[in-house]
């Protein structure tokens, strides 16, 4: 048998150089490159092998080792799976940093290779710089902690053991029911101890990704309960674009009549336009897709994990009758609500119930509902595009479409655009009676009359439609899956499964790798930006253009905003300066945001008013490097909810009348809530 000396480590990339996956078209290069933040624990091993004989794999440096796995992450959601990045980090606190995002993958399901340095396996300098001792177990690292955030863990001691460590990260990678973050840790040691590997090992490998097909009988359970149902209601979730399957769910929906709401996960599966989408559905989601959920009598979910926010804490689907049926690759999800379950691929199941169906005749018994709902959901939509701090007071603009008035609110008169109807439009209901109180000071702080529902709407309408909006955590996603309208597929990008403060920016980064034709924007709040933004200094590094469109309104807002609502005051979720009073009540902090990106070379601009946002995005739009737009708005103008419950931990002991009262309506919301 032939056999190559070769270390660990160039054993290591010279196997992932040989994978590949084929979708049914072909073999496709499975592993991109290697993004590194090099340390002790890595420089000298897997640097070794990455300078000398890196193959295919372009190397990237990260800037915070966070914040590169995020970019790999998003990196691999973009390419719906089907490309992957490996991460390298040095002992310790380098590959600490990459625990957040390891989870942030494995919630979301997208394939991560990382390969965090370890401590010595010979223990010969124990305790090693960074090290950490555990006196009752030697054989624990700081890589250990992987162990809780990943779907497939393992650690080389000795070279061999690297091969049956390769094909179990392989299998999992490429695992479409049950993927994430793989880590594999590599002693610093081992790394470069050398083996003589058999050259099969680095055959050439095409991974096939086969479409589990459905059960026959399952199909024909389903098309029986399908059949005795009238207001069945389709919920499309990230499974869907990882299938392909948007086309699919969209012909199934007007063959049978049969409406979808979208998570956050598989917004973008369907043009926002098609007759059947409702949009967003759960707690970030709209008044219409909300309404038709709470009458469905049966709901069928297709991809999707039924997380809180999907089904309202399980209080959403209110129909005394209501039924889940569920199409899912991952036997796990499908079971979940007790669901009919037909574990398969999303496309073939919707190609193969689909025939079912229609040998049954059937057509939902839906008349005008779905159209009312959607037309009343719009003009809600007109509302907010909107809405305008005026006078001291916000107001609302009457239009005729969501499209009309982001245009009238764009243009230079934009004001005469605005009506007083004399009616408070109020985002928080809770917190309305603050708002006209605290709105003078808010816009004086920030130098601001802009809402953020009206800066959505402008953004939305303004950018290339193909261009792709990558966010994940505040009051944005909340808003996004409302207001944003997908006018091409796989255009919407939220990182929704883990919500991580600083994918935002690093995900946009890897984005711009998958599909460097696109333009990019990252939809950030100042306290996300401020968490982590430094892989933007990557993307200049790379000339990799992401736009970030930064909404500044001096706070965790939607932190502030449940803490508020649920009967408590504000603390700690402003950015307030430390008081008089010793608490940090002071004056709300103005920050230059865009001074601080300019530093790094980006192109910056400001926007206050409507005018100077249709301007920058315009030249933004232009640049050819990546720019920042800080987008100053008014705190408490993102939407609040349409209609769905969330559960949430309120103290059940409290001196506050106010808590009293929220965890009393915990209670009643428990009570309409389904238990499993
Ligand atoms: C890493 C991380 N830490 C904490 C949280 C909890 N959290 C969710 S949203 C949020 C505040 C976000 O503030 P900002 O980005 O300014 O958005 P806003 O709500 O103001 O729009 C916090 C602290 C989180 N999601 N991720
Ligand atoms: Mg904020």
């Amino acid at each position: 048998m032939e056999r190559i000396r070769l270390t660990t480590a160039q054993a290591l990339v010279k196997f992932l150089n040989e994978q590949y996956v084929d979708f049914g078209n072909g073999p496709e290069r499975f592993v991109e490159g290697v993004f590194t933040v090099f340390g002790h624990g890595n420089v000298l091993g897997l640097g070794q092998a990455l300078q000398e004989a890196p193959g295919e794999l372009t190397v990237y440096q990260g800037r915070n080792e966070q914040g590169m796995v995020h970019a790999a992450t998003a990196f691999a959601k973009q390419s719906r799976r089907r490309r992957i990045m490996a991460c390298t980090a040095s002992v310790g606190p380098g590959s600490a940093n990459m625990l957040t995002a390891a989870a942030t993958a494995t919630a979301n399901q997208i394939p991560v290779l990382l390969l965090p340095g370890d401590t010595y396996a010979t223990r010969q300098p124990d305790p090693v710089l960074q090290q950490m001792e555990h006196t009752h177990n030697l054989s624990i690292t700081v890589n250990d902690a992987f162990k809780a955030v990943s779907k497939y863990w393992d650690r080389i001691y000795r070279p061999e053991q690297l091969m049956t460590a390769l094909l179990n990260a392989m299998r999992v990678l490429t695992d479409q029911a049950d993927t994430g973050a793989v880590t594999i840790a590599l002693p610093q040691d081992v790394q470069g101890e050398a083996w003589d590997y058999p050259a099969g090992f680095f055959r050439r490998r095409v991974h096939k990704i086969t479409r589990r097909l459905p059960h026959p009988e399952e199909i024909e359970a389903a098309a029986e309960l399908i059949a005795g149902k009238q207001r069945p209601l389709l919920v499309c979730g990230g499974g869907v674009r990882y299938s392909d399957a948007g086309a699919a769910l969209r012909d199934f929906s007007e063959k049978f009549a049969i409406p979808f709401g979208e998570t956050q996960a598989g917004k973008s599966a369907v043009e926002s336009s098609a007759a059947y989408n409702l949009g967003g559905l759960g707690v970030t989601g709209n008044g219409c897709a909300n309404t038709l959920a709470a009458e469905a009598d049966l709901v069928i979910g297709v991809g999707t994990r039924f997380t809180d926010f999907t089904t309202g804490s399980k209080s959403l689907f209110a129909h005394p009758e209501a039924e889940f049926l569920t199409l899912n690759a991952s036997p796990y999800h499908a079971a979940k609500l007790d669901a009919l379950a037909v574990v398969c691929d999303a496309a073939e199941g919707l190609k193969a119930l689909s025939a079912a169906l229609e040998e049954r005749g059937y057509r939902s018994a839906y008349a005008d509902e779905i159209t009312q709902a959607k037309e009343k959901w719009q003009a809600e939509r007109v509302r907010l595009a909107g809405v305008e701090y005026h006078a001291g007071r916000t107001a609302a603009a009457n239009g005729t479409g969501t499209r009309a008035v982001a245009h009238a609110v764009a243009s230079s008169d934009a004001v005469s655009a605005v009506q007083e109807t004399g009616e408070q439009a109020a985002f928080v209901p809770e917190i309305a009676g603050h708002l006209d109180e605290k709105l003078p000071e808010y816009a004086e702080a920030l130098g601001t009359t802009l809402t953020q529902t009206q800066v959505l709407a402008v953004i939305n309408e303004l950018i290339p439609h193909d261009a792709i909006a990558i966010g994940a955590a505040g009051s944005l996603p909340g808003d996004m899956q409302r207001m944003w309208e997908s006018s091409v597929p796989e255009t919407y990008h939220m990182e929704y499964g883990f919500s991580c403060m600083g994918y935002e920016i690093a995900g946009a980064l890897g984005i711009k790798l998958a599909e460097p034709e696109r333009e990019v924007y990252a939809l950030v709040g100042d306290g996300s930006y401020q968490m982590m933004h430094s892989e933007l200094v990557t993307s200049l590094q790379e000339n990799k253009k992401i736009n970030v469109i930064l909404l500044d309104n001096a706070g965790f807002g939607c932190i502030n905003n449940l803490q508020m609502e649920q009967g408590l005051d504000s603390m700690a979720t402003e950015f307030r300066r430390r008081g008089k009073d010793g608490q940090l009540s002071g004056e709300l902090m103005y920050i230059d945001y865009a001074a601080s990106a300019a530093g790094y070379g980006v192109n910056t601009f400001r926007a206050s008013t409507v005018e100077q946002l249709r301007s920058a995005l315009e030249e933004a739009g232009k640049s050819e490097k990546s720019t920042l737009i800080d987008i100053k708005v008014l705190p408490k103008t993102m939407t609040h909810g349409y209609g769905a419950w969330w559960h949430v931990g309120v103290a059940e002991v409290s001196g506050k009348e106010t808590v009293q009262a929220a965890y009393a309506q915990r209670l009643s919301g428990l009570d309409k809530a389904r238990s499993y």
